[in-house]
């Protein structure tokens, strides 16, 4: 004869909990959201290209504190910062202003001789995705190659860019006296020449 042990479960009771607290409440707040939600449903279906597409260079790129150096003739040059606001990045082919019958992308760089020289850049100006590339003396410019009238500071040059998906950007900037920016150019003409003085090195004949 075992003894047999029975446990005895004892069921807990599991209480059922009534949401029926603040139904009242609950109702207006709900109310409350469809209006909202129906006011909601004018904005943000909106969209910016009209075509579908993402968003040309030239919509996703402004210019901060631009400038173009005060010159009398020959040459000069157009700074600032130019930023790329879009999600992918940009390439600024080429800029056209009035203000000079030749413009090229210049960027600096040292050359054989220790010298800080400017020339055309490769491929354009890229602007990285998020990104700002700052165009400042001494590096990347925009070059004025042969000014139709003399800057004078307080003037206005208006600049148009156009990007590599042939966009475009316009924007105007002061004219501002500067002494400084007088990098050497090196022009198209690239070949070496031994003996003479470098000819085509001496651009800075733009001090008024
Ligand atoms: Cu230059």
């Amino acid at each position: 004869m075992n003894n047999q042990l029975t446990i005895r479960q004892s069921k807990t009771q599991s209480k059922t909990m009534t949401a029926s607290t603040s139904t009242r409440l609950g109702a207006l707040l709900a109310a409350a959201a469809l209006a909202l939600a129906g006011c909601g449903t004018t904005v943000g279906a909106t969209d910016g290209g009209a075509d579908g597409s993402a968003s040309s260079a030239g919509q996703s790129v402004a210019i901060a504190d631009g400038w173009v150096k005060a010159a009398g003739s020959g040459m000069s040059a157009a700074f600032g910062g130019l930023t790329n606001s879009g999600s992918g990045d940009v390439t600024v082919v080429s800029a056209t202003t009035e203000a000079s019958s030749m413009l090229e992308l210049h960027e600096t760089v040292e050359n054989e001789a220790g010298e800080m020289i400017m020339r055309e850049i490769e491929g354009g100006f890229v602007i990285p995705a998020g990104d700002t590339l700052s165009l400042e003396p001494g590096g990347n410019h925009i070059m004025l190659m042969d000014l139709t009238d003399p800057l004078e500071a307080g003037e206005e040059v208006a600049f148009t860019l156009t990007f590599s998906d042939e966009s475009t950007y316009e924007f105007t900037v002061p004219v501002k006296d500067y002494s400084g920016a007088n990098e050497n150019y090196v022009g198209g003409d690239p070949e070496p020449e031994m003996g003479d003085a470098d000819a085509g090195a001496d651009g800075t004949g733009t001090e008024g």
